[in-house]
Order: structure tokens, then C-alpha cells, then sequence
């Protein structure tokens, strides 16, 4: 049985890795709620089933379904899925998954977040969130990984880290009143440095426009390598996306990781920008609770919601507009690996993209501990 321990990662010598390091695994969930999905999720249950066909190219992949969906699943899944019971409220895996961290000796455990659907009472996407603050634990088990229970509400896409001791956070999201309301900023360093083993927090400020999580990390910026991140971008000043990449840009520059070393940055176009059309926003059941879908509002669409897996980028097709440069971007800052583009419009309408519904298994490589040297990033 997997132990629950009352310590920290970062006491017991365990980190956060990369998520650019070799990997185990991926572990998805399965789209059903007609709340979220249109048409009763079954234009989203394709783009998963793709989804999960061109991530094992590179990786094993295991999708978590609930017990009525079971049968479907394993039908639209190829056989090499492997398709496990698992009850959930919605489908977002970085979210409700865990974190996991290791040790130099290739040992891993989990860090279990506590969840509130991204918001709680005060903006939460629906409500009840019971069984997905259970999805942690659950995969833990499976993994046979001990599970560290973290006091800090808080998704795995609200945080990047470069395995090197730094970690790239928004201020929009993890000082939002809706997820820690009690915690001040150093609260939350001191969280993040126990839970992920970092010593340097890179505060970027706002999210993408419209990121129905209170500003993930996950669709803004990402570490293409420590020292390298890849920044959303557009140079239309009259987007709202320009100030936001324009400030994070700036905070970037001015920052250091825990090495002590400059970013370098990286522009990725940023798509459409993206609206729900009407035919979308009919597809989806309202019901109290949960947030609403309205035609014609803006989607949080980004290129940077990418997933890396051994050897390939799983990159999200948004718009014909910009998908070859965006791919063309990402192939020249990933050379060793294959770059698979998949149509994700779908999987955007539910509120998020790739890197959001997928968490890796770091492989049980031996590695060097980061450095534990406070930096000058903030
Ligand atoms: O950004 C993510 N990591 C998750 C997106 C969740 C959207 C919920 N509708």
C-alpha cells in the first residue's frame, strides 16, 4: 500500500523534475460531463482518443474513465491504452493529478494538492469536486508511489518547473483569493519550496486573456530547457494578450533562476484570437454550478499548452492561421524530437489543451539534486 507521509518532499531529498526529462508514462482522464463538453462529449471523446493515440507513440499512456463510460472508452482507445477504472468529476489531469517528485537515486513519490475546481465558491468551474480531489491519491496507488498530502490548494498547471531548482508561477492564479485566501506570498513560496524542492520563484503576473483556471502557468510560458522558456506572443497592441506577454516578457528579462542565470526567451504566436461559435455554445447542457458557455466568447487558446513526451512534442492544431509557424517554432527549440501536431479545438472548448489533461511519470532515471542556493529570482 502506498504510505501517506507527514513530512515534505524537499526534507526527505526529493524534487520536482523536468517535465522535458524521460518519462514513464502519461496519465489522462476521459471527457463525459455534457455540462462541459458539447454534444454529449462525444466530438471530445475523438479529439482524447487522438490524443492518447499520438502521445504512445512516445510513451505508454493510461486513461482514467468512470465506470459507465468504461466500454466506450475501451472501444474509441487503441489497445495499446491501457484503460482503468477511475471516477472523476471532469477530465483535467494536470489538475487533479499528482505532482510527482524524485530523488538522485531514481525513487518516486507524489505530491497530493488539494483541489477546488479552480476556485471554490468564488469562481469555481462546477460543483461537487469531490471525486476529482480523490484522482491524486488514486493514481498514486496504481503507481505504487507514496503520497506527500500538501496543505496548499493548487493544480499542476499553475506551476512550471525547470527541475534545476526553479519554478515559473502567476501571480493572477496562486495569489487568487479564490484558491489559499489566508496565505500571503511568502506563505506560498515556502509551500512551493517544500513541495517541488525549488529555491527560485519566477513570478510572471496575468495569464492568458479569458483562462477560465485564474491564469495558468501552463498556457502562458514554459521552460524549454532551464535557462530557455517559450513566452505566448502577439505584437497586436490592441489584443489584450500583448500587455500580458509584454509584462511577462519584462519580469523574464529582469529575473534569474536558481543558478543565478538570465532567461532566455522565446516567442510563440499566439492563435486567433478564438471565439465560441453559436452551434458550440448550443451543444453544451447548462446547469447550476457550472460555469456557462456563451457564443462568442473568447477562448484561452495557446500553442504553449503543449505536452512533451519522450522523444516527440504533442503540439495543439488551432488555427490553420497560425499552426505551421507555431510548429515550425517548436521544432526549431525541441531539434532532437518529432513534433506531432493534433487537432485540438475540441479539447479547447472544455476550457483548456494538451499539457492541461495529461501528467507525465518522470522515468526512474538517477539524477543530480538541484540546487538548494536562494537565488536572485524572486
Ligand atoms: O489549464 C489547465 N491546466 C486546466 C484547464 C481546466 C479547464 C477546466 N474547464
Amino acid at each position: 500500500m502506498a504510505r501517506t507521509l507527514r513530512s515534505t518532499p524537499a526534507r526527505d531529498g526529493f524534487w520536482m523534475p523536468s517535465e522535458l526529462g524521460p518519462h514513464a508514462g502519461c496519465w489522462m482522464l476521459w471527457p463525459e460531463r455534457p455540462d462541459n463538453w458539447r454534444d454529449a462529449a462525444q466530438p471530445a471523446q475523438s479529439a482524447f482518443a487522438a490524443l492518447a493515440v499520438a502521445l504512445s507513440q512516445f510513451e505508454p499512456v493510461t486513461v482514467g474513465v468512470s465506470e459507465p463510460q468504461f466500454d466506450r472508452a475501451r472501444t474509441l482507445l487503441p489497445a495499446e491504452v491501457r484503460v482503468v477504472e477511475l471516477s472523476h468529476d471532469d477530465c483535467w489531469m494536470r489538475d487533479v493529478g499528482p505532482t510527482f517528485v524524485v530523488n538522485s537515486r531514481g525513487e518516486r513519490r507524489g505530491v497530493d494538492w488539494r483541489f477546488n475546481a479552480w476556485g471554490g465558491m468564488q469562481g469555481g468551474l462546477y460543483s461537487p469536486w469531490d471525486q476529482d480531489e480523490r484522482v491524486a491519491r488514486k493514481v498514486l496507488e496504481l503507481e505504487g508511489c507514496d503520497r506527500y498530502a500538501a496543505p496548499l490548494i493548487n493544480e499542476g498547471g499553475a506551476v512550471h518547473v525547470d527541475g534545476e531548482g526553479t519554478a515559473l508561477v502567476t501571480e493572477e492564479c496562486l495569489l487568487n483569493p479564490n484558491r489559499n485566501p489566508a496565505l500571503r506570498r511568502e506563505d506560498i513560496e515556502t509551500h512551493l519550496r517544500s513541495y517541488l524542492g525549488v529555491s527560485a520563484i519566477v513570478w510572471l503576473g496575468r495569464g492568458i486573456p479569458h483562462d477560465e483556471t485564474s491564469g495558468h502557468i501552463d498556457n502562458l510560458a514554459c521552460f524549454v530547457r532551464p535557462g530557455e522558456i517559450a513566452l505566448t506572443w502577439t505584437d497586436n497592441r490592441r489584443d489584450p494578450q500583448h500587455a500580458v506577454s509584454l509584462d511577462a516578457l519584462a519580469r523574464l528579462l529582469d529575473g534569474r533562476d536558481a543558478r543565478g542565470r538570465r532567461f532566455k526567451v522565446h516567442k510563440l504566436p499566439m492563435p486567433g484570437p478564438l471565439t465560441l461559435t453559436a452551434k458550440e455554445a448550443a451543444g453544451v447542457i447548462p446547469r447550476q454550478g457550472t460555469k456557462r458557455r456563451r457564443a462568442g466568447e473568447r477562448l484561452a487558446a495557446s500553442y504553449v499548452n503543449f505536452y512533451p513526451a519522450n522523444g516527440g512534442i504533442v503540439m495543439p492544431l488551432l488555427d490553420r492561421r497560425t499552426d505551421r509557424l507555431a510548429g515550425a517554432r517548436l521544432k526549431r527549440l525541441f531539434p532532437g524530437r518529432r513534433v506531432v501536431g493534433i487537432p485540438a479545438r475540441e479539447i479547447l472548448l472544455g476550457g483548456g489543451n494538451i499539457h492541461c489533461l495529461t501528467q507525465q511519470v518522470p522515468g526512474r532515471a538517477r539524477r543530480r539534486r538541484p540546487t538548494t542556493r536562494s537565488a536572485a529570482g524572486t
